[in-house]
Parts: structure tokens; C-alpha cells; sequence
């Protein structure tokens, strides 16, 4: 029996993370050190994109871009007390009690919204070449619902020809990380965990528990916690995409979404929520855009057959995700229509493109919409010129650190990432730089104030402003 075996190892001592990313990092960097633990191993492909990891975790540097608070010293610490080890020797795997995977799970390609397990697969193999009797398997990377308890699974028992649930335990726990609060994160937010069985969710609580702070551990089964991490970002999508659909309404209503937005916002009471979230110019990352499909899939595998739904109906979630992807083109038909207002035919017209980054003051720019933005408008002969201060670089994209670089003889001004610098941008000094008679402000973000620009002369267009949108142009 499972619970026989892990009771004669005994508690978890040694753990195996696998995946130096910034799941992997700060997740072994908080076992190490934790008193219950003896020794954590971090395990790295010594691939040429990331085999530089090794040397660098080994001295205690973190090989993560950004300020991530804590991180560093808790390296240094762990690292110099000989608790953590960065290594490529999967081998290892077989000395110890329990190993975490946290191997990103990206999408193949932005069509057919496919994931790509290929490296999780990859780390499977290595578990499975080393599990051993009474051992702990955590999946921590983002799956489709079912892959715990299915593909995983599979690869962990051909490899080993153990049985999970009877040789060694095996769970899902999800991680809800995010970039500038990665230790916090781990250590304040819930952490549900999902074994196979009741005995390996046990001893999965058992390797979590200790690096809680504030967080509690909310046990349940592998595929339900598969399900909660997919489902927590399909909700929140959801709720933007709630609101960018009444942000396209007002607008089509002549009414300011933002004063409908308080004041439905103003029903609070025991039990009365309604989780208003912001219009925008689009949802970018990597969370939101893809996990829906995750879910969604997750249901065409399991629920085969078994899901009752209207007939014919699309996946609300889907169809969210679709008003969200739709946002880019309403910002294109935005600056489109007031460049028309202006007289500016929209070929070889000159755009400014504030903020590529997907999140306000963030560099992250996983899936930004301003991308399919700016692909509408050179598609129609514009010119794009990007700024974004957080930005240095994106392949194909030249972006300019010096936003007056961007307004210069601009004959559109759109803002797409809320980074606070656009909020106090002066309307006087960008219509002297634009040298436009009617330069165009399109506000993706709610930054600027509407009439501050209308009194300067531009055409203001903003998301849910249907109160502003068709102004009277001041001479
Ligand atoms: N966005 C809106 N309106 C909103 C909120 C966000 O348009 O009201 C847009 C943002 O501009 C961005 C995109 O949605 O383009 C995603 O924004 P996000 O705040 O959800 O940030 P993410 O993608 O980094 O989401 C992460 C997720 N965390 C994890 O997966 C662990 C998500 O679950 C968190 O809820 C979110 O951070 C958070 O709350 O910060």
C-alpha cells in the first residue's frame, strides 16, 4: 500500500524541482529554506538557450529578468548553507522524496491554440527514469484538465513501471506567481493541491505546507485543481471581456462607460458583488489569453459527450476571449474614423503608438494586442512609430525610448498600455510637437482627460466614452 511505503520513508526531506523559470526559482529557493527540508535540487536542461542557469543559481544569482523582491538573498542564503543545488544530472531524482515539474507550457502557435507539452513530457521522462517506491510527483506547470491523472501519469508509469497511486504518489498543485512578487506570491496566496487519491493529496500537503505564510492549503482532487487554475483566469477574462462589451455599448449609446461602471460598482452589501473590472484596448499575457482554451479542451476531453449545454450556443468563455481579441480592431476602427474627422487619409498617415507592453508599468510583452493594432494600420499604409519606456526591444518592432521621439509630426496619438507617464502627458506641448492643425488622441487606457485635449483642437476618441467620441472640433 501506498500510505506503507510512504510511511516508512518517512517525511519529506529531499526535493527535486524541475525547471529553473520563475515557477521553478522561487518555488525551490522556499523549500531550501524551510527548516523541514534537508537538501533541494534544482534541476536544469544544460540546453545553449538556458544552460547558463546552472552556474549562475549555483552562485546564488537569480538569472530572472526584473526586480523580484527577497529572491536574491534567499538564494544567497539557501546556496551558501549548501540547502540548494542547481544541477542537469536528473539522475539525482532517484535520492529524493519528492519533485515538483514547473516546465512552461506554452502554445505551439496562436491559431489553433494548442499547447505544447513537449519539454513537460520531456521532464516526465527524467521522473520516470528515477521515481522510486513512496516518492512524491507534483505537476505544477498550467495543464489541460485531465493531465494529471492522464498523460502524465502514463509517462511516469511506462517509464518506471511503478503504478502512481500504489508505488508512488502523484498530484497537480497550480501556481498563481506573478512576475515582481514571485516569493510573496507562493508564500501569501491559497495553494490548492490535487493528488490522484486522498494519500497523495496528503503527502502533497505535506511538501506544501511549510512554505505557507499566509496561505492555507486547499486539498481536493488533481483534476479539480486542474480545473480551478484554468477556470480562476477564464473568469477574470471573462469579467474584462463583461466590460469591454458595455464599453462598446455606451459608446454606441452616446454615454461615458466609466460613470456606469461606478455606479453599478456602488451596489456592495452582504453578498452583493459585481466584480467590475476595465474596458481596455485588449487583454494581453499569458495567463488569460490561453488558459480558456485550456478549460475548454479540458471539457471536450473529460465531458465527452456527458456536457449538457444550450444547443448551438458558442462557450461563453470563447466568446469572451473573442470580445477581448476584438478590442485591437475597435482601437484601429477608432483611429481610423477620427483620422477621417481630421481629414488625414489613414495611408501614410503617422501614428504614434504609446505603450507596447501587454500590463501598465510592466516590460512583459507576451501577447500584446498593441501588436495586431499595429499590424491593421501598416496593413492600411500607416506608419507606426512604438514607445514604450519599459520596452527596450521587440523582434521586428523598432520602439523609441523618448515618447516626444514618437509625437513628432504624429498625426494620430494612441495609447495602449496604461503606463503612468501617458496620465500626465501635457495636450499643448503634444499638439506643438505634432504640428497638426487636428491631431488625433485615442485613449485605450482612460489616461487622459477628454476635454483637455478637445479645448487643444484634437480628435479625442477613447474606449467606452460614447459621451466624448463625437465632440465638436474646436478650431
Ligand atoms: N486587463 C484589462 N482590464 C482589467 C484587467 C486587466 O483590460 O480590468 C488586461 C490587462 O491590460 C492585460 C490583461 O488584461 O493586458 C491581463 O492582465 P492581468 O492583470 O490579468 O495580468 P496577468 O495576465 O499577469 O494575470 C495574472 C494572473 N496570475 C496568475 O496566473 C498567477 C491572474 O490570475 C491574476 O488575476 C492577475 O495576474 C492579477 O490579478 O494581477
Amino acid at each position: 500500500m501506498l500510505e506503507d511505503i510512504i510511511r516508512k520513508r518517512g517525511p519529506i526531506k529531499k526535493i527535486g524541482v524541475i525547471g529553473m523559470g520563475y515557477v521553478g526559482i522561487p518555488a525551490a529557493a522556499l523549500f531550501a529554506s524551510s527548516p523541514q527540508f534537508d537538501t533541494v535540487y534544482g534541476f536544469q536542461r544544460d540546453s545553449p538557450s538556458s544552460g547558463y542557469k546552472i552556474a549562475m543559481l549555483n552562485r546564488g544569482e537569480s538569472p530572472l529578468k526584473g526586480e523580484e523582491p527577497g529572491l536574491e538573498e534567499l538564494l544567497q542564503k539557501v546556496v551558501s548553507a549548501k540547502k540548494f543545488q542547481c544541477t542537469s544530472d536528473f539522475s539525482k531524482i532517484a535520492d529524493l522524496d519528492a519533485v515538483a515539474l514547473s516546465i512552461q507550457t506554452p502554445f505551439l502557435n496562436k491559431e489553433d491554440l494548442l499547447p505544447d507539452f513537449s519539454a513537460l513530457r520531456e521532464g516526465l521522462c527524467h521522473v520516470g527514469q528515477n521515481v522510486k517506491p513512496g516518492m512524491l510527483v507534483v505537476l505544477e506547470s498550467t495543464v489541460t484538465p485531465g493531465s494529471t491523472a492522464g498523460f502524465a501519469r502514463e509517462i511516469l508509469e511506462q517509464e518506471s513501471g511503478l503504478t502512481a497511486g500504489t508505488d508512488f504518489a502523484l498530484a497537480h498543485a497550480p501556481e498563481r506567481v506573478m512576475v515582481g512578487r514571485l516569493i510573496r506570491n507562493i508564500q501569501e496566496h491559497d495553494r490548492c493541491v490535487g493528488g490522484i487519491d486522498a494519500v497523495s493529496t496528503q503527502r502533497a500537503t505535506e511538501l506544501y505546507s511549510p512554505v505557507l505564510t499566509l496561505g492555507k492549503v486547499i486539498p481536493m482532487t488533481a483534476t479539480a485543481a486542474e480545473v480551478t487554475k484554468t477556470a480562476e483566469n477564464t473568469f477574470r477574462d471573462l469579467q474584462i471581456a463583461a466590460i469591454n462589451e458595455l464599453a462598446l455599448y455606451c459608446e454606441a449609446m452616446g454615454i461615458n462607460v466609466y460613470d456606469v461602471r461606478t455606479g453599478i460598482d456602488s451596489l456592495k452589501g452582504e453578498g452583493i458583488t459585481r466584480a467590475m473590472l476595465w474596458p481596455g484596448a485588449g487583454v494581453g499575457g499569458h495567463c488569460l489569453t490561453k488558459d480558456t482554451y485550456h478549460l475548454e479542451r479540458g471539457v471536450q476531453v473529460l465531458g465527452k459527450d456527458l456536457l449538457d449545454y444550450p444547443e448551438g450556443e458558442p462557450s461563453l468563455y470563447v466568446l469572451a476571449r473573442r470580445i477581448n481579441d476584438f478590442m485591437p480592431t475597435h482601437m484601429f476602427r477608432l483611429t481610423r474614423d477620427a483620422l477621417e474627422r481630421a481629414g488625414t487619409p489613414l495611408k501614410g498617415a503617422k501614428v504614434a503608438l504609446l505603450g507596447w507592453a501587454f500590463l501598465a508599468n510592466s516590460d512583459d510583452t507576451r501577447n500584446t494586442p498593441a501588436e495586431p493594432f499595429r499590424d491593421l494600420l501598416l496593413r492600411e499604409g500607416a506608419t507606426v512609430t512604438v514607445h514604450d519606456p519599459y520596452v527596450p526591444e521587440y523582434p521586428g518592432v523598432p520602439i523609441v525610448p523618448v515618447v516626444a521621439e514618437a509625437i513628432r509630426g504624429a498625426d494620430a496619438i494612441v495609447i495602449f498600455a496604461g503606463h503612468s507617464q501617458y496620465r500626465i502627458l501635457n495636450p499643448k506641448v503634444l499638439k506643438q510637437m505634432s504640428a497638426k492643425k487636428h491631431p488625433v488622441i485615442v485613449d485605450g487606457r482612460n489616461m487622459v482627460d477628454p476635454d483637455a485635449y478637445i479645448r487643444e483642437g484634437f480628435v479625442y476618441k477613447g474606449i467606452g466614452r460614447g459621451d466624448k467620441n463625437n465632440h465638436p472640433l474646436q478650431d
